[in-house]
């Protein structure tokens, strides 16, 4: 088998999808129609025409923005059921999804709308082959005592989510500013990642490890910069979930063929290949392993590496990994 078709066919497990992200401006257009919401953009191509970034507020403020289409839970459901539709194309057998409530709540939306649509999509999933689970993430530019409200209102759905992560702005915004609200949902039993290092320092990668004690960090390619951090990273098998597409949008690195994923790798890291915003950033899962592989010359050793990577790093329970792995 050739190595786009490899890429391609070979079961994966996606660790790190934004569902906002994964909104593409033909539904966007939909729900703003079926919603009644006037959006500031006059077309799906004029829409299409605003993604280009600069950094990574560049590209939240249009995201927040096309989020705000979302009303009924309905709407979470079609958005949840597009992306596992083509998770499923993919082969992506397990996904591990981020959603963004606070986005939600503040325009006056219920959690409980939020999480049944995104639950009832997770649960349909299994009947087109994918294992699909929630995390829910604070917003890191709000305050924790924000975040803890937010905990507070989804705790009634615990069932429906198996953790929690940090995204948004990440510059000015350390984990330390959530120690106290992760060490809640610790107690709590759920899983704990962060994003960590995509724009920011390492010691933000530092901190989201040894603060928030987090299982996973969510990009982590500033990591690189510390040789002292990719020895521990690499000793305790933390996974990256690193986003390829996203990068190169977001101009974390200027090309893909300069991208770090090979270094990372090649330092015995548990890094994975996911979309983190596809509908934002260009393709899906598919698309950044293959312009990834095609752009560093990786190769099918690499690819097995990261779809084991990929499973190893998942929160599926130690059967369902045997299986995969
Ligand atoms: C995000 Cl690429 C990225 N980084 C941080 N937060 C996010 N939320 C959605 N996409
Ligand atoms: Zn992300």
């Amino acid at each position: 088998m050739n190595l786009p078709s490899l890429l391609a066919a070979m079961p994966k497990a996606e660790l790190h999808i934004h569902i906002e992200g994964s909104l593409e401006p033909e539904l966007i257009f939909q729900l703003a129609q079926r919603n009644g919401v006037a959006l500031p953009y006059a077309s799906v191509e004029d829409l299409r025409r605003a993604y280009a970034f600069s950094n990574l507020q560049s590209f939240l403020d249009i995201y927040y923005a096309g989020a705000s289409v979302l009303l009924h839970e309905q709407d979470f459901y079609d958005m949840a059921w597009a992306y596992l539709q083509k998770a499923a194309a993919e082969n992506v057998i397990r996904a591990e999804i981020f959603f963004d409530p606070q986005t939600h709540t503040a325009r006056g939306v219920a959690m409980e709308t939020v999480i049944r649509g995104l639950s009832r999509a997770c649960r349909d999933a299994q009947k087109i082959g994918v294992e699909a689970e929630l995390i829910l993430c604070f917003l890191r530019h709000l305050s924790e005592e924000d975040a803890f409200e937010t905990l507070e209102q989804a705790l009634p759905f615990r069932e429906h989510f198996i953790g929690v992560g940090l995204d948004s702005s990440e510059l000015g915004h350390p984990p330390e500013k959530f120690a106290r609200v992760f060490a809640k949902c610790r107690q709590q039993g759920l899983h704990l990642v962060a994003h960590a290092g995509e724009e920011g320092p390492p010691a933000y990668v530092w901190a989201a490890l040894d603060v928030l004690h987090v299982e996973r960090i969510d990009h982590g390619v500033q990591s690189a910069k510390d040789p002292a951090l990719m020895k521990r990273l690499a000793q305790d098998r933390i996974p990256l979930t690193v986003c390829p597409l996203s990068n190169l949008k977001l101009c974390v690195f200027p090309t893909l063929a300069q991208h770090n994923l090979r270094e990372l790798l090649d330092a015995g890291l548990c890094a994975t290949v996911n979309s983190d915003d596809p509908a934002y950033f260009g393709g899906y899962m598919n698309a950044n392993f293959l312009q990834t592989f095609a752009a560093t010359g990786l190769d099918a050793q690499h690819a097995y590496r990261l779809a084991r990577n990929s499973f190893e790093g998942s929160f599926a329970d130690a059967s369902q990994k045997q299986r995969a792995i």
